[in-house]
């Protein structure tokens, strides 16, 4: 490693402050020490490779390897040091068995949100999360913490541009990067090890992750100033669709109300490092954050076997109050459900402007009855920088093959944006990049 930072590290699974991970004879504990090196390996360290932001310091924190895992555990990890700390890198998350659905507790939520509010002396903490390895039979969106808008979840797309085997799609996810799946076994990614040596075969969204904070440790490394939201605004401004495509046909690219392509898959594309620092030095912060609850929809609708139904929500965006969003980040559809077969429910929400996320994908393994969703909020950034104001229409369909049955009792809109205009002060160098592409979007419609 470069420059390992004692100081920020720390054993939470053992409570000392020598996170050294566990030897064992299947290098289970091996995880970690891959992932940091892929951020941080130094130039020139005649182990193998070099990290992505090889002049970056990086922390070990250890917090998984232990028999249970407890909201205390994960809280005081993600809280720790978060004024040392400015990116956190994290490779797990809730089972991909593609029938869990879970997410941070209390504790833990809190001190993520601590971490943006009030992190890295008050710029807030960038966390980066792998969107999960449980493929196309998940979805992200059932992950609470990829999911969450307060982490950049990122996915992987292998060296000829389709997705992995392995990767989970879902509309919350931000951006990519590469990593293993192809059919040639020397593709894997080459890190930092246990013992001191080299591996080729890192893989998964694991080792998509840490290629993302390597990244944006050069953006911040290029302009400290950066908050968490303009790394964000970045990630879209900037990532490339390049060839990136979807293996199986399903999922093609879109463009969204104001010119900005995404995929289901991929999020904005794949992240080009060359282009954030550049960028990332002429920035000028986004202009400050609103919440608005867009509305509320409760009247319980019975759902249909293959078959939509439509519930809609026309919202002013909170227009001439304090929370008036006019320029959308994310949208979160905070929704209650139940379904004699979970995994059968398919959503999808449409903006305004005529984005259509799915938002729930099918998950033929998830035969949960009982619990449903209970005020779960499924994410999308495909609206990204559109104006919220208007009609959103809520899809819902039971896609069994069988009777099954269900409800959809609750869908709460919640809009996070901004007010102003959020590209104004940025100088536009390349007229045809997605920074000249919205700006312009935006100056048209404040004509109309
Ligand atoms: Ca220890
Ligand atoms: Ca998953
Ligand atoms: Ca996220």
């Amino acid at each position: 490693m470069n420059e390992m930072n004692a100081r920020a590290s720390w054993d939470f699974s053992s409570n000392d402050p020598f996170p050294y991970p566990r030897y064992t004879d299947d290098w289970f504990n091996s995880h970690g020490t891959r992932c940091a090196g892929e951020v941080s390996a130094a130039r020139d360290n005649e182990i193998c490779g070099v990290g992505v932001a090889y002049d970056s310091k990086v922390a070990g924190i250890r917090m998984l390897d232990q028999p249970y895992m407890t909201d205390l555990i994960e809280a005081n990890s993600m809280g720790h040091e978060p004024d040392l700390i400015h990116i956190y890198s994290a490779s797990w998350g809730p089972t991909d068995d593609g029938k869990t659905v879970d997410g941070p507790r209390n504790a833990t939520m809190r001190a993520i949100v601590r971490g943006v509010n009030e992190g890295r002396n008050g710029l807030g903490n960038i966390y980066v999360w792998a969107s999960g390895d449980g493929g196309a039979d998940d979805d992200c969106n059932c992950d609470g913490y990829a999911a969450s808008m307060w982490t950049v979840s990122i996915n992987s797309a292998i060296n000829d541009g389709s997705n992995a085997h392995y990767d989970e799609s879902c509309s919350s996810t931000l951006a990519s990067t590469f990593s293993n799946g192809a059919k040639d076994p020397n593709t894997g990614v080459a890190t930092t090890d246990l013992y001191g040596k080299c591996t080729k075969t890192h893989s998964g969204t694991s080792a998509a992750a840490p290629e993302a904070a390597g990244v944006f440790a050069l953006a911040l490394e290029a302009n400290p100033n950066l908050t968490w939201r303009d790394v964000q605004h970045l990630s879209v401004l900037t990532s490339k669709r390049n060839s990136l495509f979807d293996a199986k046909g399903r999922f093609n690219w879109h463009m969204n109300g104001v010119g900005l392509e995404f995929n289901h898959l991929f999020g904005y594309g794949v992240l080009d490092a060359g282009a954030m620092v550049a960028l990332a030095k002429d920035w000028v912060t986004v202009p400050p954050r609103y919440h608005c609850q867009g509305g509320l929809y409760n009247q319980p609708q019975k759902l249909k076997v293959n078959e939509s139904i439509l519930v809609e929500i026309d919202t002013t965006a909170c227009y001439d109050t304090d929370t008036e969003v006019n320029y959308l980040e994310h949208v979160q559809a905070v929704i209650s459900l139940n379904s004699s077969r979970r995994g059968d429910v398919e959503l999808f929400l449409t903006s305004p402007m005529g984005t259509r996320s799915m938002i729930l994908s099918r998950r033929p393994n998830d035969d949960d009855s009982r619990d449903g969703f209970t005020k779960w909020p499924f994410m999308t950034t495909h609206t990204w920088a559109e104006n919220p104001r208007g009609s959103w229409k809520l899809e819902a369909v039971l896609t069994s093959p069988e009777h099954q049955e269900g409800w959809l009792r609750e869908w709460t809109l919640m809009l996070h944006g901004t007010r102003e205009p959020p590209y104004d002060h940025l100088p536009v160098k390349d007229p045809h990049s997605k920074l000249a592409i919205v700006k312009k979007a935006h100056h048209d419609k404040k004509k109309m």
